[in-house]
């Protein structure tokens, strides 16, 4: 009896094994930064998320020219709108926007030295995919959905 079962687990294993399992990857496309309205004030993030292979879950986000970044989601409760941080934003096959009125990053601590028209490095952590760099377009504050 043992034995019948011992004997056909091989062809499970073999079966199991087929097709190339796509890696789990999360991309960063639409990458936009706006710089602060005010010297010293916080700028803004806004990017599109796209998992595949089963994704990975969003952990943080950093740049070589901003002290810390911060995940916020703008939230409207009882006709009041507030931002709240956000952690561990989960993206499996599907796609998650950082858009204006929504989900956004905070530069904080940004070189007074970047202006519009820069290129701004970003680089995302994921858990369970590889972390990715992207190259962000900078532009003026509130001008994140400007000339596309
Ligand atoms: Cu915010």
């Amino acid at each position: 009896m043992f034995g019948r079962f011992l004997a056909a687990s091989p062809l499970v294993i073999l079966a199991a094994c087929q097709g190339t399992p796509q890696q789990p990857a999360v991309t960063v496309t639409d990458l936009v930064v706006t710089v602060p309205a005010v010297p010293g004030g916080p700028g803004a993030g806004y990017f599109t998320l796209r998992g595949a292979g089963g994704g990975g879950t969003l952990l943080a986000v950093a740049s070589p020219r901003a002290e810390r970044i911060e995940l916020h989601e703008t939230r409207s409760e009882g006709g009041m709108t507030r931002m709240v941080a956000i952690e561990r934003v989960a993206v499996v096959d599907d796609e998650v926007r950082f858009e204006p009125g929504g989900k956004h990053a905070m530069l904080f601590g940004v070189d007074p030295a970047l202006k519009v028209g820069d290129r701004l490095n970003l680089t995302f952590t994921f858990e369970g995919a590889p972390a990715v760099t992207v190259e962000a377009d900078v532009r003026g504050p509130g001008q994140a959905h400007a000339n596309h």
